[in-house]
């Protein structure tokens, strides 16, 4: 009779998740390099909560504070960052980095959303206070493409940068607004993915800088070029709740992977 129970439970349970099922999003588990909710709410660690073990190291001393989703944290635009741990020479062939963004200032100087110095591939806030995204070549030469928008102080705005092999796209709350084609691919960069500043005096370089005064939440970094449908999936659903509907689905290996609900 338990059995019996149990057995119309998860029936019932399946039935459920099948109904409250909604997302498009297919991503492939190989092709996250890490994504980090920002939910912990205290201590000094940012998790990774896909699969790869990309923690975040909060350098200085960044704020928790509400999120667009869950908590978020908030730099002084002076000392504050995370460094990850995440170094791939994958994103010379695709990749997308995303972020929510509050700046707690009008942004007249450039600063740093996520990405990797030197020219890796990067998503910023350019001078004007518009996304901006790209990378250097492996000729040496900067292919960056600004948005439109700029991104008011005091309110959350979505930003994610895509290159696909081909083309550099710029969104801005999941709307296109900048696209080039550059005319190299990346070139190889050996520094980690940072959020809020650049820093590479933790690797073995020398500039430090282009720190955020800003909130920052969500931030998501694939060796793949989402789509405008997956990135407003992501932007509508918060990162955690579109992974997990696509897991419901029933793709859990073939899609997010495991996703962790770190301090949720
Ligand atoms: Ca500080
Ligand atoms: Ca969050």
């Amino acid at each position: 009779m338990k059995t019996q129970l149990t057995i119309a439970c998860l029936c019932l349970m399946i039935v459920s998740l099948m109904l409250t099922e909604q997302s498009s999003a297919l991503i492939d588990e190989q092709f996250i390099a890490g994504i980090w909710l920002l939910d912990e709410g205290t201590g000094k660690v940012a998790m990774d909560s896909s699969e790869n073990g990309n923690n975040g190291e909060l350098i200085g001393d960044p704020k928790w504070v509400a999120g667009k989703f869950g908590k978020g944290l908030e730099f002084d635009g002076k000392d504050d960052m995370v460094d990850t741990p995440y170094v791939s020479e994958e994103q010379q062939s695709a990749f997308t980095i995303l972020a929510w963004i509050q700046p707690s200032i009008a942004i007249s100087t450039q600063i740093v959303v996520a990405g990797r110095s030197n020219g890796g591939p990067q998503l910023n806030l350019n001078g004007s206070g518009k996304a901006m995204t790209g990378f250097k070549m492996d000729n040496g030469q900067f292919a960056h493409v600004p948005g439109t928008t700029t991104f008011p102080k005091g309110k959350w705005t979505h930003a994610a940068g895509t290159y696909d092999g081909s083309v550099i796209k710029v969104y801005v709350d999941g709307v296109e607004e900048g696209t080039l084609k550059p005319s190299n691919p990346p070139g190889k960069n050996a520094y980690t993915v940072q959020i809020g500043a650049f820093d590479e005096r933790l690797h073995g370089g020398g500039y430090v800088g282009q720190f955020a005064p800003a909130a920052i939440d969500e931030v998501a970094v694939f060796n793949i070029a989402l789509t405008a449908k997956e990135l407003n999936t992501i932007i509508t659903q918060g990162l955690y709740r579109a992974a997990m509907s696509v897991s419901l689905s029933g793709k859990l290996t073939s899609t997010w992977g495991n996703i962790k609900a770190n301090g949720r």
